[in-house]
């Protein structure tokens, strides 16, 4: 049965890290109460990319969050992850969903109306829409306002998520929106402290009631 809650999606980023401290960083983020994790690797072989997703597997089962792979359903199958988070570069998502069948979790990338519909339409199980700010981590991506965010939880029925440049300071911008939850890759991975800053990101949108 595929259950997964998008309110405190974590996306990874091991740049400038170690793997112990890596690891030790995504446990944090764990303990700190995010619901979903996205492994997200742009620069690692496929073997590498399997390795790290091994390690970072055993830590999200523990912690019974479920694990997106970014990009690769290759990896996501190999490891028997939750899930697979998909962009406009990637396989389609109906493509996707033919090789994992229906009990995978398949997220897509959604900047406009048209495309969060189609990618619903096509069999994604939720969206992440933005960047609602500039961003620091590394990604292809152009802004996306909150209004068009708006339009998109009106056109489409699956949870939405907003993305980008996310921070406890500045979510507020989201209130009134029905997202389901937010993605956040540096106000975690690159916090002084990982896992107050995820529990704090979470006290926040709880104390703004953005899902
Ligand atoms: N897609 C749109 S913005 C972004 C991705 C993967 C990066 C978000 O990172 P951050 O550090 O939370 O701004
Ligand atoms: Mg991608």
């Amino acid at each position: 049965m595929k259950t997964f809650d998008t309110s405190l999606y974590f996306i990874t980023d091991s740049n400038g890290y170690d793997e112990n401290e890596f690891l030790l960083r995504v446990e944090a983020a764990l303990q700190g109460g995010v619901t979903l994790l996205q492994l997200r690797e742009k620069n690692k072989s496929t073997r590498e990319y399997i390795a790290l997703a091994e390690k970072v597997h055993v830590l999200t089962k523990q912690y019974g969050v479920p694990l997106i792979i970014d990009d690769r359903v290759d990896v996501a199958l190999a490891i028997d992850a939750e899930g697979v988070h998909l962009g406009a570069e990637d396989m389609t998502v109906a493509m996707a969903r033919k090789i994992l069948g229906t009990d995978k979790i398949i997220g897509a990338t959604a900047k406009t109306v048209p495309w969060a519909m189609d990618a619903a339409a096509q069999g994604a199980d939720y969206l992440g829409v933005g960047a609602i700010y500039p961003t620091t981590t590394k990604v292809k991506t152009v802004l996306t306002s909150t209004d068009t965010l708006q339009e998109i939880c009106k056109a489409v029925q699956i949870p939405i998520n907003a993305i980008g440049g996310l921070n406890k300071d500045n979510i507020h911008v989201l209130s009134g929106i029905p997202i389901s939850g937010i993605c956040a890759v540096s106000a975690i991975m690159k916090a002084a402290d990982p896992k107050s800053a995820a529990a704090e990101l979470k006290a926040k949108a709880m104390e703004l009631s953005l899902f």
